[in-house]
């Protein structure tokens, strides 16, 4: 099967990729097409626009994952607004704006959450969803992975999410989850 990955961002692509190696997909970037506006008040809203805009423009099968980080000190914040957060333009300067949220906050607790749609053309969706649990630090650590990476340690490890390898984020993410369950969903039957 021909998947068309409608995602802007690098990040996501790699782990996308690597998550989705041995299943006999071919996975298409999505080019210069446009992504529409995320209007959506829910990940599955936001995904489900994303995939279903892919899917129609490009005549194939489309895979979109909306995210974000919920901390439990900020209600839940940034949530679906994470890639936004603080009209902030960049990963650094959005680590910097939730350092500066959480200063003097002793409860660090925090979640990723992700959502993948794969939209086919005719309209019909399947949606898997992955969460992961886990602290923010007071500083930044690691150069790997995007995002909130290096502020968050994940539940079970001591190292920041920037700290692992694309392989080890897989088997521990919100969207190593959500794409284990896509690929749990298709193994009777991967599509060719
Ligand atoms: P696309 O919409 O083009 O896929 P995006 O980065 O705008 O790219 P989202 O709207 O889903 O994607 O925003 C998700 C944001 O949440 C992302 O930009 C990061 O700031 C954060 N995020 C999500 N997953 C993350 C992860 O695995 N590690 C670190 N930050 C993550």
């Amino acid at each position: 099967m021909n998947v068309v990955v409608a995602t802007s961002n690098a990040g996501k692509v790699r782990e996308i990729e690597e998550a989705l190696q041995g299943t006999g997909w071919t996975l298409s970037p999505l080019g210069s097409l446009p992504l529409p506006d995320e209007t959506g008040a829910t990940y599955e809203e936001n995904a489900a626009l994303k995939a279903c805009a892919a899917a129609l423009m490009t005549g194939r099968p489309a895979l979109a994952d909306d995210s974000g980080i919920e901390v439990e000190a900020l209600g839940g914040e940034p949530g679906v607004y994470s890639a936004r957060y603080g009209n902030r333009d960049n990963d650094v300067e959005r680590n910097v704006y939730l350092l500066e949220k959480l200063r003097g906050e002793t409860n660090r607790r925090a979640k990723f959450v992700s959502v993948v749609i794969l939209a086919y053309p005719d309209g019909h969706l399947e949606t898997y969803r992955g969460e992961l649990p886990g602290t923010l630090l007071e500083g930044p650590r690691g150069a790997n992975g995007f995002g909130y990476d290096p502020l968050f340690v994940p539940d079970g490890d001591t190292r920041t999410l920037a700290e692992l390898t694309v392989p080890e984020k897989r088997a521990i993410s919100h969207r190593g989850r959500a794409l284990a369950a896509l690929r749990d969903a298709h193994r009777s039957g991967l599509p060719e």
